[in-house]
């Protein structure tokens, strides 16, 4: 019999991912602590057969259909949203038509939950998405690239973008970003690209070879904020180790494995606390619109809090590769419970679902989708939560190439297989929080 044909790279790593998701399926499955939260998770999670979206719900459903839930209350705003900050694209009506929310919804089975859907004018939405991908992700903020590599200050987007545009070849030395720990050269390391849908090639000039131990993950977003207790400030928090066996990837391959990063109060993964030393300048436009939407949402849900009082200081960015998944978590290291924590959501919709204080409680599925507002506020800030699923091709069409405007190209291509997730909160109590200071 002839020898079967040897596997390609790409055969592999595609076996190699539907293998671990089997196993993943399958201890989750025999797993004794299947509770409602796991339950959801794991539908959510399903490829074949893929998940019945039909049950999410959707505050974007006419208003009428949405309100013949019982369980759903609308509350008006007690102005218009667009009143609050033009970061919302008051400015853009006039030319993009339409009209900004002037209503948030409740949900009883979710005390504290405030939605605001569509709150964002297209303009207003690619404006923080350009944000997102090239501003914030510069230092002194931190990705999880950080941890591996030497990220320049100028930024990842920069080169990205260097190359994209052609103001630097794509074989220039100079745009690939060195790890941060050395490489054995016996050991090897170079060129181990663990993408599957990269159909560009490697730098020829290096010695394509596969590590000999395994790469460190970093495609997996960690749930970053889980449900264990917190570690009281004065332990070490040192950084984790730089692995020698990243790859080396062009910027466009680069850019698909930033995961997150952080803003303001810096946050320590392992320790799940905050760096209380590691302040970084809040991004100040970030600072006007999450607190015009604190403002928005006073007296709306029977949690308030003073627009007054809100101060952002720490926040994450979240960058979702389609296959990408958040797995359910609490978010409890901030010392104001208090505060509402405010989450924007752009690209791809995802299914989220939102639990109770424990994973016992029946999640509800939320369609997110792009220019939605998800204020988490009283019980509702403590609630398990988590992004099982991004659902492919809901990029709404005001956020892929546009003709008119040639330099949003190298965005929508990235937000072709990507969703964004940008979440404010604040750490201190009012008034106890050191005076942070603001970008300008
Ligand atoms: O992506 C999202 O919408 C949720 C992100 C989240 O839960 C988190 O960052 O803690």
């Amino acid at each position: 019999m002839p020898d079967p044909q040897p596997m390609s790279n790409r055969q592999r790593k595609i076996m190699e991912r539907q293998a671990e998701r089997n196993r993943e399926m399958a201890a989750a499955k025999r797993s004794e602590t299947r509770t409602p939260f796991r339950e959801a998770e794991l539908q959510f999670l399903s490829r074949h057969p893929p998940p019945d979206y039909s049950k999410a719900l959707d505050f974007r459903q006419p208003v009428e259909v949405l309100l013949r839930d019982p369980k759903i209350k609308r509350v008006p705003l007690h102005k218009r949203i667009s009143e609050f900050s033009d970061l919302f694209g008051v400015k853009d009506l006039q030319q993009e038509g339409g009209d900004l929310p002037e209503n948030a919804y409740l949900h009883e089975d979710h005390p504290g939950l405030i939605y605001i859907p569509a709150a964002f004018t297209p303009t207003a939405q690619r404006n923080l998405i350009k944000g997102c991908l090239k501003d914030y992700s510069r230092h002194p903020n931190k990705s999880n690239l950080d941890t591996h590599y030497l990220v320049p200050d100028s930024g990842l987007w920069d080169l990205h973008e260097n190359v994209f545009t052609g103001k630097q070849p794509s074989d220039d030395p100079s745009i690939f970003v060195q790890r941060k720990a050395k490489v054995d050269e016996q050991a090897g390391g170079y060129g181990s690209d663990d993408d599957d849908d990269n159909d560009s090639k490697p730098d020829n000039k290096r010695p394509k070879m596969k590590p000999k131990s395994p790469v460190p993950s970093i495609r997996t977003l960690v749930p970053i904020m889980d449900g264990t207790p917190t570690v009281p400030d004065n332990v070490p928090k040192d950084d984790p180790e730089p692995s020698a066996q990243v790859p080396i990837l062009p910027p466009a391959q680069l850019v698909r494995k930033m995961r997150w990063i952080t803003l303001g109060y810096q946050y320590h993964w392992p320790s799940k606390t905050y760096h209380f030393d590691q302040n970084a300048p809040f991004p100040e436009e970030l600072s006007i619109l999450s607190k015009a939407v604190v403002d928005a949402v006073d007296g709306v849900g029977p949690y308030p809090y003073p627009a007054d009082d809100f101060v952002a200081e720490a926040g994450v960015v979240n960058y979702y590769q389609l296959k990408d998944r958040l797995m359910g978590h609490v978010d409890r290291s901030e010392l104001n419970k208090e505060a509402p924590l405010v989450s924007f959501s752009f690209g791809h919709s995802c299914i989220y679902l939102l639990g109770g204080p424990t994973r016992e409680k029946e999640p509800t599925p939320i369609l997110l989708q792009s220019g939605d507002i998800l204020v988490m506020t009283g019980p509702c800030r403590s609630a398990f939560h988590g992004v099982p699923r991004i659902i492919e091709n809901t990029l709404p069409t005001y956020l892929q190439s546009l003709p008119e405007e040639p330099e949003w190209d190298i965005y929508a291509d990235y937000l072709s297989e990507a969703r964004i997730n940008l979440n404010i909160r604040q750490v201190y109590p009012p008034n106890d929080s050191p005076a942070s200071p603001v970008q300008h």
